[in-house]
């Protein structure tokens, strides 16, 4: 047993994302001036009474504290030790994210917690992909990445003893926890030397630039942080007032009265100074990779919903006339936008509970009627939306290549390769979808068990 009680999992997830959002603002400026126009409309958003308790159960505490990260790893070996750190706060691999069908070559997770609980203490996320070597057609490039790869480790000693002890004793005592995460925290910092040579890098470049980004470093710098807003549309147009460069489009689903998954934009990617093996600080190159990231969450879609969306999409992505923009807000069209016909169809996840009132007649024992649908009428039932805590496939490719520059797609042959990934992660990944549920069904027997009898969802075919 220790002699002191163990830091909660959350707790240092909580820490560890305050402090990445520390060293990347120092990193990257932009970032700090990009939380500065969320804090803004966020709280313009509040004033104003965001629409249909979109945020749902979310309050400002969890809004201002929430951010995701994007890493880039080289192996199986890098995949299974972060899996390890992010265990220790409590996050999971979820969902699993092909990005060969935008022709780059990872595929990716991600880490995030999993429960009710530690989401709304926390939901810091990290999107993690894992580079295809396999993809890459020559064979001595190849193989020159992977030698250089196998030569480097990304967690350091202490934060692998950190590590170990957590899985040994089942968590951290509080020195330990902060040991852990100043150590963890080293795995991501930006590095300007690079590991390779200038005609190395270039190499690596020309396969892919996302090769280069990769291998050429000593380890996997954090590639962006972040925030959530509640208005994107705010923000997108705030950014380039502030002189940021936002880019041309949100990606996503359009501006809805209910929003539903996830919404991005992003500022270009920076050039940053990099100085090759073997070369002094004179003859520096630049590496272009890290970039800003804002995103707006809504309605966590059930795999109905998330049907209709994929068809919507591509729908506005093959249809002809008009700005892409206005396609999509026309095929929209088609999605419902009100929360009661979300919810009957079957369409999106939510979280049901009693209301005060609903309470009192619990209590009471007068309630009469036992159907969904009633005792939402009857002002005893609250549906709530489940907020959407993953990734787009669409919307990340989309974010991959707009901040990778104009150069002209590849196609690369292979397609998803889901349980490859799962064996260089040493697990399978978590089904979002079923988590969703899992929510969704728990608040339904609560109210089952508080009312007395069976509630059950009826959603129309
Ligand atoms: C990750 C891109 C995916 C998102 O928000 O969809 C992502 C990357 O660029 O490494 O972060
Ligand atoms: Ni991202």
């Amino acid at each position: 047993m220790p002699s002191q009680p163990f830091v909660s999992p959350d707790d240092i997830r909580v820490a560890f994302s305050q402090a990445m959002s520390d060293m990347y603002r120092k990193e990257v400026p932009l970032y700090g001036d990009l939380l500065e126009i969320v804090a803004d409309t966020n709280a313009a958003a509040l004033a104003n009474g965001v629409s249909s308790g979109v945020i749902g159960g979310d309050d400002l505490a969890r809004l201002n504290g929430e951010r995701h990260g994007a890493i880039r790893l080289g192996t199986a070996e890098e995949l299974r030790g972060v899996k390890r750190a992010f265990a220790v706060m409590g996050m999971r691999a979820v969902g699993y994210y092909d990005l060969t069908v935008a022709g780059v070559p990872v595929h990716s997770t991600a880490f995030r917690p999993v429960t009710e609980e530690a989401l709304s203490h926390n939901p810091f996320r990290v999107f993690t992909s894992l580079l295809r070597l396999d993809l890459v057609e020559d064979i001595s490039l190849r193989d020159q990445a992977a030698a250089i790869l196998s030569r480097r480790r990304i967690l350091n000693e202490q934060a692998m003893t950190m590590i170990e002890r957590a899985e040994a004793q089942g968590g951290l005592a509080a020195e330990d926890a902060k040991i852990f995460v100043v150590e963890v925290l080293q795995t991501f910092r930006w590095h300007s030397e690079a590991v390779v040579d200038a005609q190395t890098y270039r190499r690596l470049h020309d396969a892919h630039r996302l090769i280069a980004d990769v291998v050429s470093f000593k380890g996997p710098h954090i590639n962006h942080l972040t925030p959530r807003t509640l208005d994107i549309d705010a923000v997108q147009t705030e950014m380039p007032r502030r002189g940021i460069a936002a880019k041309a489009l949100i990606e996503g689903p359009p501006r809805r009265e209910v929003p539903i998954l996830l919404r991005q934009t992003s500022f270009t990617a920076l050039q940053e100074k990099i100085i090759f093996a073997g070369q002094d600080a004179r003859e520096a190159g630049t590496h272009t990779a890290r970039f800003g990231e804002v995103e707006q969450r809504g309605l966590a879609l059930k795999p109905k919903g998330r049907l209709l969306y994929d068809a919507l999409i591509e729908e506005a992505r093959d249809g002809k006339g008009g700005e892409y923009s206005e396609r999509l807000a026309d095929v929209f069209e088609k999605f419902p936008d009100d929360p009661g016909i979300l919810r009957r169809e079957g369409l999106g996840y939510f979280r049901y509970y009693l209301t005060p009132s609903g309470e009192r007649v619990a209590r009471e024992g007068t309630v009469s009627v036992f159907e969904l649908d009633d005792l939402i009428d009857a002002g005893w039932v609250s549906a709530i939306p489940i907020t959407y805590e993953d990734f787009l496939p669409v919307s990340a490719a989309g974010i991959f290549q707009s901040n990778l520059g104009d150069e002209k797609q590849q196609g690369y042959a292979a397609g998803a390769a889901q349980s490859a990934f799962e064996l260089a992660l040493g697990d399978a990944v978590l089904d979002p979808f079923e988590l969703y549920r899992d929510i969704e069904e728990r608040s339904l027997r609560e109210l089952g068990d508080a009312l007395g009898h069976t509630i059950a969802l009826r959603e129309m075919a």
